[in-house]
């Protein structure tokens, strides 16, 4: 009882608007499952692959969604160990080769061949989704799929960005960006780790969100701050800044700022990607103070499953609102202005 004809938001060209209308239903290969997708969540990378901001074309048409909860529902004639009826994650990393020098490694993020769910390939902003059966995430019955579907990118992606960045449980980690899905997934995760926290962002809600609802121990506003370097520092118990800083903003300036208020050995990890950014930190307090700074890229399958077990533990509670799949292009208006605190899931049953 798999349809023939699904719905869907298709990107017929860079630039958009996204459109929602009535697409085939694919039949997964081999090596693939069909997933019928319950929730996804919207990504700030979606937008950027509607805008065209990154030096890296996208399929097209496309239907983009890279967070994607779902029940398996057919299966190509290789794959044994996933059943009908599994609940599966789609992930960004929507399948590599798994022979390369990286795959081998478990770094299969850096995959030359990695196909890219709602970017090279058409991801989970339709009702029945194709992924590759050795990446999706294995999800456990009790999981719920709406909750879940923001971990599948966002949760993934700034966990991994914790552990690269080295802190240990107790020390202080400065999130840059904090209001948004990345960021209060983070806050969520270095919590959950033992960590202090930094929230920067601005505005209210997103300050109330993060100190009272994610437990951020100080909260600096970034449109507000006159002295963005001593704020942060301040913030922290001896003045001597955040022992990292994991950057999920979506603008340049804080990208090239952080180098400066990070701690004598400290490491600051890029996550966001703005579009044409650059990297930017004074080579001499770089140099005497130490300063790690690091690229972090979603997760491998590994580390997927132990941020998807935080999720299971009842450990990473982030606010999320749900809207139809057909309001898609209203939840992308809000996202360019910078409005959304938190996430938004859809429902592709509406
Ligand atoms: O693997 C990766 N590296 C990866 C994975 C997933 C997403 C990277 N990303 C990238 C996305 O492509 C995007 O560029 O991370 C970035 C953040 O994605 P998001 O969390 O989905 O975006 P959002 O919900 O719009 O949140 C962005 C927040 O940044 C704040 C905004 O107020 C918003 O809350 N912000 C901005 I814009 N400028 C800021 C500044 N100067 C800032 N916060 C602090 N300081
Ligand atoms: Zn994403």
């Amino acid at each position: 009882n798999i349809p023939k004809k699904q719905m869907a938001q298709v990107i017929e060209k860079t630039g958009g608007p996204v459109q929602f209308k009535e697409i085939d239903v694919q039949q997964p290969g081999p090596d693939e499952v069909l997933v019928n997708v319950k929730y996804s969540g919207v990504c700030h990378t979606d937008l950027h692959a509607v805008n065209g901001d990154w030096p890296l074309p996208t399929k097209l048409p496309l239907v983009g969604g890279h967070e994607g909860a779902g029940v398996v529902v057919a299966r190509g004639e290789l794959v044994n160990e996933i059943e009908i009826g599994d609940h599966v994650g789609i992930k960004w990393i929507n399948g590599t080769c798994l022979a390369c020098d990286f795959c081998q490694q478990s770094d299969e993020p850096l995959c030359a061949k990695a196909l890219l769910s709602g970017y090279t390939v058409d991801g989970s902003f339709q009702q029945y989704a194709i992924a590759k059966a050795a990446h999706v995430a294995r999800l456990h019955k009790d999981i719920p799929l709406d909750a879940v579907a923001p971990v599948l990118c966002a949760g993934i992606t700034v966990y991994k960005g914790l552990k690269e960045s080295g802190v240990r449980p107790g020390q202080t980690v400065a999130i840059v960006g904090a209001g948004g899905g990345l960021g209060s997934l983070a806050l969520q995760y270095a919590k959950a780790m033992g960590l202090r926290s930094i929230a920067i962002d601005t505005g209210d809600e997103k300050k109330d969100m993060c100190v009272n609802q994610l437990g951020a121990s100080a909260f600096v506003d970034f449109a507000a701050s006159k002295n963005i370097v001593k704020d942060v520092q301040a913030a922290t118990e001896d003045g001597l800044g955040p022992h990292a800083v994991i950057l999920v903003a979506v603008s340049e300036k804080p990208f090239q700022q952080a180098a400066e208020y990070v701690r004598p050995r400290g490491t600051v990890v890029c996550i966001g990607l703005p579009a044409g950014a650059y990297l930017k930190a004074p080579v001499f307090e770089s140099v005497i103070k130490m300063v790690t700074i690091r690229g972090s890229y979603v997760g491998n399958r590994r580390d997927s499953a132990e941020a998807l077990d935080f999720f299971r533990r009842g450990l990473i509670k982030a606010p999320f609102k749900v809207v139809g799949l057909s309001e898609l292009q209203s939840v992308y208006d809000l996202m360019h202005k910078g409005q959304i605190a938190g996430r938004y899931v859809l429902d592709t049953s509406k």
